[in-house]
């Protein structure tokens, strides 16, 4: 974690630095909302709070037209991100999520699935609190054992805590930010065996200690199960762990292929009382390589549990007063 983030002296705002931080670069929340901040200012609303990045509105080519079957991950289309938004810097830590469940009492229904070393399993004991590592989750571990109900709950949380509005990043703003302007399969290029360099992925180390029915990528990350976030280098947008170490869940539900009237603005695609699955994105430290491209779209249903699943936040950054 980066401890250059400067507390800022008024009372229950932001606090911000821009990348590169200066005294001189410390503004209000009130500047954050006039969005007279520069991409890749940092900041974040409380001290348990998600370090927040802001991510400029654009346009991107989103999707790939391929994948594997009944995976479709096309068709190819151009969508823009109309709004300014602000994500996480890293996945949401399990210290932050700890914060939430201690304030609210909250429980998991447990169950969630785990790997013995040789099979799948959904001890009724394994949760966000012991995600099967054979070890408690370290404080700055991303959260893990969270179902996309859980993920919601802490954003709802977190928007009453602070009077943001504190959600999911739609599968269109997961991909816009994650790509930081890219157009490859890897916001570090087309080179998979680059991946070692660049992310927590399931790599020789991984495969050595838990030996997955998969094969690894070709090199060694240094990581064989779940890392401290931001071990890796950021994208271009000063984002970590984008792709890799664990999985996402974004707000959208899971339609494919990509909805022909589906939302072409950055919002979330949408489907009233019929959803049964959400998208998740990125992979995780036990995934096999070609599913961290970029494009590629995961899905489960709304309450899954995997040892493998996290999430991270976005923020509006329009005041509330001003949204319609
Ligand atoms: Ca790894
Ligand atoms: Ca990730």
């Amino acid at each position: 974690m980066d401890a250059s983030i400067v507390r800022y002296g008024f009372t229950a705002l932001a606090c911000l630095v821009a990348s590169g931080a200066s005294a001189d670069s410390l503004v209000t929340s009130d500047t954050v909302h006039q969005l007279a901040v520069p991409a890749g200012a940092v900041f974040r609303d409380c001290e348990q709070c998600p370090e927040m990045v802001v991510i400029p509105p654009g346009e991107f080519t989103m999707g790939h037209d391929g994948g594997e079957p009944g995976r479709y991950e096309g068709p190819v289309r151009e969508m823009q991100v109309a709004q300014a938004f602000a994500l996480g810097r890293y996945e949401v830590t399990h210290a932050q999520f700890r914060a939430f469940a201690q304030a609210t009492g909250h429980v998991s229904d447990g169950g969630c699935r785990i790997w013995d070393g040789s099979a799948w399993q959904e001890p009724e004991e394994a949760d966000w609190t012991d995600p099967g590592y054979g070890r408690p989750p370290a404080d700055d571990e991303p959260v893990a054992c969270v179902s996309w109900l859980e993920a919601r709950a802490y954003v709802a949380w977190l928007s009453e805590q602070t009077g943001q509005r504190y959600r999911l990043p739609s599968e269109t703003e997961w991909e816009y930010a994650a790509r930081a302007g890219s157009q490859d399969d890897f916001y570090w290029g087309n080179d998979e065996l680059a991946a070692c360099e660049w992310a927590n992925v399931y790599d020789t180390s991984g495969h050595a200690e838990f030996g997955f029915p998969w094969d690894p990528v070709d090199c060694d990350d240094g990581h064989p199960g779940v890392a401290v976030v931001g071990q890796f280098p950021p994208n271009a947008f000063g984002l970590y762990d984008m792709l890799g170490n664990v999985w996402e869940w974004v707000e959208d539900c899971y339609v494919v292929p990509y909805p022909e009237d589906g939302p072409r603005d950055g919002s979330p695609v949408q489907v009233e009382g019929a959803c049964d699955r959400r998208s998740v994105r990125g992979g995780s430290w036990i995934t096999r390589m070609y599913r961290h491209r970029l494009s590629w779209r995961g899905r489960d249903p709304e309450p899954t549990l995997f040892s493998f699943f996290g999430f991270r936040v976005a923020r509006d950054l329009a005041p509330l007063e001003a949204r319609p």
